[in-house]
């Protein structure tokens, strides 16, 4: 089917610079009458035709400068309409089309979600509602009219400010908005319905007052207000850290509950799926409270990068989204614990990311090909692009990279950008050639980094040699090495920091080398004693790396390391190291003392005084059962990995109980909820204190949750309890589910913790409990919330059960798409990227996979989406 290549990219023989949309709402039908002034481009040939992009649109009429089109003059087919020779100079196209969002369960366009019509256009939803140059390159000034009935859509929103608005017959009313910034289709919106709201301001800098909104579902306004607290401080952050101010006289947010993606950064109108907006104490854990502010900051610093400067074409969607993840990733480091903060993205980076990168559906941030492009909003193009952005600023250093971000916006501010406009900006500001790092948004694939050392007491020397290699990918076999910043230190064996007289063999910048051939030996002169070496501090590159260092050389720089990063990665690797011979072992632990060595660090790291307690509460936290199937890579058996790590937690928990339990105690909290950083992280350590006491499988641990779960006063703890319990398959597991279920009955985004828990329990009676829940009459079969935490969570959080070597849980993952992909293909083709890791199974596994796969393949017409994921992964 048909590819779509960045080569081919070519402007538009027309473009579109302004747009007048009057929008009549109502019930089934809604009527949309468009103007759009056209001019061609310099260069247009006389009767060359003018394509606009249309999907599930009925058209009513068509006109020039107010002469309709004789039926010879347009050509309408079910994805465009032609007009076949359009005037050579500036004219306005009329067209009026109705659509039924009511019946658009694909949420793409103009929908209806809960009682209240929203759009979706990123990236190709406008096309539903208008005819249109639906592509990113088209720039158009925007005024909308919106026009419904005044009981049933009280509130009228749409982008840009408020011009207008007033009473019209049999109970309707208007409201006109006007958008004066230049913007592509994919940030149009409009919102209407009986919304409840909050109301706050803002002064900028610059002394121009904002009045910021967030609208929600009615009764739900006071789950909104740490949202807009989460706002304000975003608004503040990015004119302390990045000089950029906001540039309308309102800011609105709008909470909707059928959304397809976390939220989407539109002009003046921000659209969030309610669970990344609703916070309150009783409902929502730390956890969705880091992410309400997270992708609160994120929408919103979209503004600057995404909506004043966006892309010029899909591929470049990476220029936004990676560089607008970066910017978030510094926010929340900023408002709260920056090693914290790193150490999460990293997990989740190395989990999702890596796992990507290394099967078959791995491809650049910046793609030079799709059928699909909704199928690239990937943790690549999100967490690698950030990732990529990273790197540039440990390079150039934060003032560096700032006058990068000041040129860009100069050189770019209302135009629609490339990646290579966003390198240019650094590469001359900086004066420095980054011709080689570009190749980080070309070419897929996580870089394999070996390092070695060795010390010559005679000659005082230490030699550190290091080596790149890449797989191959999809569609790139041969790989060329990477410019690869190495942070990082040198420790003596009092544990303080050596320096050293000379360096020779490359790239040395202070403490940072920058490694960018295939081998490279580095050798330090003028040192004393042979030091231990702490690499890619901070996790300053998006790479693999392995390196000589021995455990106790690893449980050394969990001591002495001055990099937090590296304390909790010296732990993860001991652990890895554990639990790959334990997988070995079928299951079992082989080397008791390294056990106990790692369990007397963490001891030492809980108890003593270096990093604050949601530092303690991530080393606790042992590798992933994803994380050691990757670090096994081939032939995984992901019910000897889940035994294997069964056992570490037990033995650990056994060994540090007096002290988890002393810390548990210790921490107890009666004081009033609050979401302070040092609240937050005593609940974090608090409750990873009682996860891996309930690791160690006694009775004692168990009724110790139970307690923390009757008692609880907030949803962190509650869940916290709730959830170990449910890892642990603990005999009152099933019994307190069904309480939580009970307790929450009316609230949706609750029932999700439910449902996502629920799929998670490691048991082989968790599949027939699911298909009971999905077979449920009430069960909301079109929420893509609900879907995700019911389906999503066991695919991707429950590995022993979806992968059952006799295929039953891939089957009912493989139906469920095919069933869900006729409503809405976005949800059905995202699940089904959870079999991008089936040919790393052992042969029962992977054959069991591929019989699924293959059935669904069969399985009749699927969307384009789903196709495009089928086929790449089978491929
Ligand atoms: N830029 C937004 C992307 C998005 C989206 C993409 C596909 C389908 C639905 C969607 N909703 C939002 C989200 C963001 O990165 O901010
Ligand atoms: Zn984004």
């Amino acid at each position: 089917e048909h590819t779509i290549y960045l080569k081919d990219y070519a402007p538009t023989p027309y473009f579109i610079d302004r747009v007048e949309l009057e929008v009549e709402i109502a019930p089934e039908k809604s009527v949309i009458h468009a103007l759009l002034h056209v001019v061609p481009r310099e260069g247009t040939e006389p009767g060359t035709p003018l394509v606009l992009d249309g999907d599930e649109l009925l058209l009513n009429s068509v006109a020039i400068d107010g002469a309709p089109l004789g039926l010879l003059a347009y050509e309408v087919t079910p994805s465009s309409l032609t007009i076949n020779e359009p005037p050579l100079r500036r004219f306005v196209l009329e067209t009026t089309v109705t659509i039924e969002p009511e019946k658009n369960t694909r949420l793409m366009g103009f929908y209806r979600s809960n009682g209240t019509w929203c759009t979706q256009c990123e990236p190709e939803g406008f096309r539903r509602i208008t005819y249109y140059l639906d592509r990113p390159d088209n720039l158009a000034t925007f005024n909308v009219t919106m026009i419904a009935d005044k009981a049933l859509a009280p509130v009228l929103l749409a982008n840009g400010n408020p011009a207008g608005s007033g009473e019209l017959e049999n109970g309707k009313h208007f409201a006109v908005w006007e958008d004066p910034h230049p913007k592509p289709s994919y940030l149009f919106a409009m919102v209407a319905g009986d919304l409840g709201a909050i109301h706050d301001s803002f002064t900028t800098t610059s002394g121009k007052e904002v009045a910021l909104a967030i609208y929600c579902e009615h009764g739900k306004e006071d789950r909104c207000l740490y949202a807009m607290d989460a706002l304000k401080r975003s608004m503040a952050w990015d004119e302390r850290r990045f000089g950029l101010e906001y540039d309308l006289d309102v800011f609105n947010i709008v909470a909707v509950s059928d959304f397809n993606f976390g939220a989407m950064e539109n002009k003046g109108l921000n659209i969030f799926n309610d669970r990344l907006v609703f916070a309150i104490p009783e409902t929502a854990t730390d956890a969705d409270y880091d992410n309400v502010e997270r992708v609160i900051a994120h929408e919103y610093f979209h503004n600057w990068t995404g909506d004043r400067v966006t892309c010029r074409d899909w591929f470049q969607l990476c220029l936004k989204e990676g560089l607008t993840v970066y910017r978030d990733q510094e926010f929340s480091s900023d408002e709260r614990s920056r090693p914290v903060k790193r150490i999460e993205d990293v997990r989740l980076l190395r989990s999702a990311q890596f796992v990507e990168d290394g099967g078959p559906l791995a491809h650049p941030p910046r793609p030079d090909h799709y059928r699909e492009i909704n199928n690239f909003y990937t943790t690549t193009v999100y967490e690698k692009g950030a990732e990529v952005v990273r790197m540039l600023a440990t390079m150039l250093g934060r003032e560096g990279f700032r006058k990068g971000m000041d040129l860009y916006f100069e050189r770019h501010d209302g135009q629609a950008a490339t990646i290579e406009d966003f390198v240019a900006a650094f590469a001359d500001s900086a004066g420095v050639n980054l011709d080689q790092f570009i190749h980080w948004y070309l070419q897929a694939g996580t870089p394999q980094v070996a390092i070695s050392d060795e010390y010559d007491a005679a000659s005082q020397t230490y030699k550190l040699k290091l080596t790149q290699k890449t797989d191959p990918t999809p569609g790139q076999p041969d790989k060329r090495a990477m410019v690869i910043p190495v942070r990082f230190g040198l420790i003596g064996p009092n544990g303080s920091p050596m320096g050293w007289s000379k360096v020779s063999g490359g790239k040395v910048e202070g403490d940072l080398i920058i490694f960018e051939t295939d081998a490279m030996e580095l050798t330090f002169e003028g040192i004393a004693n042979r030091p231990v070496p702490s690499l890619l501090r901070e996790f300053s590159a998006p790479v693999k790396l392995t390196t000589s260092l021995s455990a106790e050389d690893q449980l050394f720089l969990a001591r002495h390391d001055s990099d937090p990063f590296n304390r909790w990665q010296a732990l993860q690797t001991v652990a890895t190291g554990i639990l790959l011979d334990a997988v070995r072992a079928g299951g079992k632990l082989t080397d008791a003392s390294r056990v106990e060595a790692l369990a007397d660090a963490l001891r030492e790291t809980i108890e003593g005084g270096s990093g604050d307690d949601a530092f303690k509460a991530l080393t606790l936290s042992m590798p992933t059962e994803d994380n050691i199937a990757q670090a096994i890579g081939q032939n995984v058996d992901p019910l000897a990995i889940h035994e294997a790590r069964g056992a570490l937690r037990k033995a650990i928990a056994q060994r540090l109980q007096d002290r988890l339990v002393l810390t548990y105690n210790a921490l107890a909290d009666d004081s009033p909820f609050s979401t302070a950083q040092a609240a937050t992280q005593r609940r974090a350590l608090r409750n990873a204190c009682l996860t891996q006491l309930v690791a160690s499988g006694t009775d004692e641990a168990f009724a110790l949750a139970e307690a923390h779960y009757r008692g609880a006063t907030n949803m962190t703890d509650r869940m916290a309890a709730l959830s170990a319990l449910v890892h642990a398959n603990a005999p009152m597991a099933q019994a307190l589910l069904g309480d939580f279920r009970t307790l929450y009955t009316a609230d949706p985004l609750v029932l999700d913790k439910w449902l996502s828990l629920s799929a998670q329990v490691p048991d082989a009676g968790t599949l027939d409990r699911i298909k009971a829940i999905l077979a449920d009459p009430t069960f909301p079969r079109n929420n893509p919330n609900r879907l995700r935490s019911l389906v999503g969570s066991f695919a991707n959080a429950n590995p022993v059960q979806f992968a059952q070597p006799d295929g039953s849980g891939f089957r009912f993952v493989t139906e469920f798409v095919a069933d869900v992909d006729k409503r809405n293909p976005q949800v059905a083709a995202r699940v089904l990227t959870a079999f991008r890791i089936w040919r790393n199974y052992e042969p029962q596994r992977r054959a069991a996979a591929e019989s699924a796969l293959r059935s669904l393949e069969e399985s009749g017409t699927l969307s384009r989406n789903t196709a495009d994921i089928l086929g790449r992964t089978l491929a």
